[in-house]
């Protein structure tokens, strides 16, 4: 008698772990980046306008290691004055739980032929059940110190200053003396 009462409360509990696990790993939810108190995305660092002055097309992505990789995020021009003001994205199906958010921002230079990295931030977040998920990314949370052609200059600079990010700049002594193709 005793052995059967035990069997079933080790019954029981087995029941109760299966049934909580199952729970625990069928939840998902939403998380849109951007403010916490407004339907508009987060603000577009302002030293990556200085990129814009080339010919191309400001592009932002979303990455989540394990759910999306590089989810293009809409970039807005809220002034309509040619310069992109925020990105915004929602990413749907995220397991409930913690995750690293990386945010990138790319310009698509058509001078150069080439889709070239000006800045990228990661954040953690604890996703909770529900619809109370969003990110929101601050200026300095970014690093912007993307160099393609590792030529010592910065995509961003190259792109300001209307240089190609592909191309190195051959330095001798200290003269500038042309362009180097990328490895040489
Ligand atoms: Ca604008
Ligand atoms: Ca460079």
């Amino acid at each position: 008698m005793k052995g059967i009462i035990i069997r079933r409360i080790l019954t029981t509990g087995v029941w109760i772990v299966l049934l909580s696990l199952a729970g625990c790993s069928g939840e998902e939810s939403n998380v849109v980046i951007g403010p916490p108190d407004s339907t508009g995305g987060i603000k577009i660092p302002m030293d990556i306008h200085k990129a814009i002055t080339a010919d191309g097309t400001l592009r932002a992505f979303v990455s989540v290691p394990g759910v999306v990789e590089k989810q293009p995020m809409t970039v807005e021009d809220l002034d309509q004055d040619q310069i992109p003001d925020q990105a915004r994205a929602t990413i749907s199906g995220v397991p409930v739980g913690s995750h690293d958010f990386t945010v990138e921002f790319a310009f698509e230079a058509l001078d150069f032929n080439g889709t070239f990295t000006l800045a990228r931030a990661t954040k953690n977040l604890a996703v909770v059940e529900g619809s109370d998920n969003t990110l929101d990314f601050d200026i300095a949370d970014y690093s912007d110190d993307f160099d393609t052609d590792d030529d010592k200059l910065t995509n961003l600079f190259e792109l300001e200053n209307n240089l190609d990010p592909s191309s190195k700049i051959c330095v001798v002594g200290f003269s500038l003396v042309g362009r180097c193709t990328l490895g040489s």
